[in-house]
């Protein structure tokens, strides 16, 4: 199964930047040698094994909007499933005004040849905005693209690729395109109970990026119910781990290791992050001192083939 992602935005935004952090798995710091794209640069990724994601980074540049939006527009538009675009947070007039006129243009286009669909849009480089203002930024920006946006629904992230936003938004837009997600986070929970684990999280394998969560997301404040006195779990805790085990991971390969698994064992708590299927990790947390860490890895152990199917089901349906 197959499904177009198209990431647009002006020249510079930061779209080949942020592309090659979640799927190539390259660091921040890298990305100051990237080179302008020059037209599309299409590339495939596979992701959670069946679904296949067909990325459309569109370089930026007035030349190669304007050849999107004219002779490449049905090319360009047809059979999208989503599409992102990149504003950055410091771009001023007129370029902005230029910016905007570009990102209507384009939903004009996905409305006549893909009007389902889905539109994300990021407001880039945070990490520019001092931090103290950086809320207030975001809201205003939010406020002027929704309006930009006039009846087409849109959903904005506040994003960086020096802190863990990056996985936040991007977690949520892989989100949209997985089938079926709901069912895995109803198995997470039964496994969550089983485990008495406090919180179980799903990552897709190669990118990190979060596939499902043990919490119930009809509890608007997501956490566990009897945990929300005794241990307060941090509402950034999904992208932070996304972000610190891909840092990790990057460190065992300079080493030349490869990652397999995490076991902590610290006072307050246990954490045990270990494959669960061919193309996902999960990590189970437990605050329960007398669940023994063995127990966590036994319990993975035997959840491994009905998450297999489960996933298998969850991407044919
Ligand atoms: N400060 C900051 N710089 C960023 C961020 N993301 C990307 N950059 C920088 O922005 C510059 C341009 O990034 P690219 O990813 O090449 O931009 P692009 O959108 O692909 O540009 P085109 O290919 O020309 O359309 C690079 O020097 C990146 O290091 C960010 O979150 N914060
Ligand atoms: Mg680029």
């Amino acid at each position: 199964m197959k499904k177009k992602v198209l990431l647009m935005g002006a020249s510079g935004s930061g779209k080949t930047s942020m592309r090659s952090m979640i799927f190539s798995n390259n660091p921040a710091s890298l990305t100051s040698r990237l080179g302008a794209t020059i037209d599309v640069e299409q590339n495939h990724v596979r992701f959670l094994g069946d679904l296949i994601l067909n990325l459309w980074d569109c370089g930026g540049q007035d030349a190669f909007m304007d050849s999107y939006l004219t002779t490449q527009r049905s090319t360009i538009f047809s059979h999208v499933g989503v599409m992102i675009y990149v504003f950055d947070v410091e771009m001023r007039e007129p370029e902005m005004s230029k910016d905007l006129d570009y990102y209507q243009e384009c939903l004009g286009s996905l409305a006549q040849f893909s009007k389902d669909a889905s539109v994300f849009l990021l407001v880039h480089k945070m990490d520019l905005v001092r931090e103290g203002e950086r809320a207030a930024i975001l809201l205003k920006k939010t406020k002027e693209l929704e309006k930009e946006s006039r009846d087409v629904s849109v959903k904005v992230f506040g994003t960086s690729i020096y802190d863990e936003t990056l996985y936040k938004a991007w977690s949520n837009i892989v989100n949209t395109l997985i089938p079926n997600a709901q069912n895995l986070s109803k198995h997470l929970r039964k496994f969550a109970d089983a485990c008495s684990a406090t919180e179980v999280i799903l990552f897709e394998r190669t990118t990190f990026l979060v596939i499902a969560t043990s919490s119930n997301p009809d509890s608007s404040d997501s956490f566990p119910p009897d945990t929300v006195a005794t241990h307060a779990l941090d509402p950034k805790r999904y992208e932070r781990t996304s972000e610190l085990i891909k840092a990790f991971k990057q460190s065992c390969s300079r080493l030349r290791e490869e990652f397999h698994s995490l076991e902590m064992e610290l006072s307050e708590f246990t954490a045990v992050l270990d494959e669960m299927t061919k193309n996902t990790y999960v990590l189970v947390v437990v605050h329960n001192p007398i669940v023994e860490t063995a127990a966590i890895k036994m319990n993975i152990r035997m959840a491994r083939r009905k998450f297999e199917e489960l996933q298998g089901d969850s991407l044919v349906s």
